[in-house]
């Protein structure tokens, strides 16, 4: 069986980061081990929240996993809430650094133009730096703006704009750069990648959903990690991930009683393992 590694927060209720990852990944057939690096009453999208730190567990757990002489066939990452620990995943990469450990980094920093609570454009450049050190990384397009240090466009972009970005940002290091949340015809909505060693830029699209969701970014990387590590090619997982991401916004949907804060991915996991090929 592999294994992997999710490094980010626990937002204890709120549908994103480990309690996204871990069930999508675990469900993909993937041993996952979790690293939490902060635990959130909720996330930062509410008014409100509590947060603990957990930047000093982060080195001792690595040892300890090490003096088990585990190892990793992956390590994702996602939210990070500080410098500190950007600087303690590129440790833990080092630490289990063996021959095709796939290295994915979500770099979640804001989203619709917008830093999230607690970022700023220092973060980024750092965040940059992280994204340079990954094998794929998957910014939205806010997140895009912001490592590049430009103003975020809203939807005034087009192909030449993207593919630009891609290679910019596969620039700093990473070989597969995956732009999320993007769109070059009304009703359509999905992802456009640059793959460097091949100088190839690919897209996928599926049908666009009305409205806007928390949470879906990571269940994006998720699925996209899933399908990387069983084996598919980063086109096929890029459409699993998006097929995924849809189908959790489209059930949800579906469901007039649905959450505000979150969707249902939960229920679209048949269909997970569907483009897996497990089921
Ligand atoms: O979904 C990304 C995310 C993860 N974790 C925390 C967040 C966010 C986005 O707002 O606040 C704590």
């Amino acid at each position: 069986m592999k294994r992997v590694l999710s490094i980010q927060d626990i937002s204890c209720l709120g549908k994103c980061s480990l309690t996204v990852a871990l069930p999508v990944i675990s469900a993909a057939g993937i041993e996952t081990a979790i690293l939490p690096t902060a635990v959130l009453s909720v996330h930062t999208w509410f008014k409100s929240f509590t947060f603990h730190d957990l930047t000093d567990e982060i080195a001792p757990v690595c040892r300890n996993w090490q003096e088990h002489q585990f190892d990793f066939d992956g390590i994702s990452t996602g939210y990070l809430g500080s410098f500190r620990q950007i600087e303690l995943v590129e440790q833990t990469f080092e630490m289990f650094k063996r021959d095709g450990m796939l290295k994915l980094v979500d770099p979640v920093i804001g989203d619709h133009g917008k830093f999230y609570v607690g970022f700023d454009p220092k973060f980024a450049k750092r965040m940059k730096k992280l994204c340079g050190k990954a094998d794929v990384i998957v910014p939205n397009l806010t997140e895009t703006a912001f490592m590049l240090d430009e103003e975020y466009r809203g939807s005034d972009y087009d192909e030449t704009y993207i593919l630009e970005r891609l290679k910019r940002l596969s620039d700093f290091g990473c070989p597969n750069v995956v732009i999320t949340g993007v769109s070059y015809e009304k009703g359509k909505h999905g992802v456009a990648s640059w793959n460097a060693e091949k100088s190839e830029y690919t897209t996928y699209f599926a049908e666009e959903m009305p409205g806007t969701f928390h949470g879906t970014g990571d269940i994006f990387s998720a699925a996209l990690f899933a399908g990387l590590i069983s084996g598919q090619s980063m086109l096929q997982a890029q459409e699993t991930a998006v097929d995924f991401t849809v189908e959790s916004i489209r059930l949800t949907l579906q469901n007039p009683d649905h959450i505000p804060y979150g969707v249902e991915f939960e229920r679209a996991i048949p269909l997970l393992l569907r483009k897996l090929g497990k089921i």
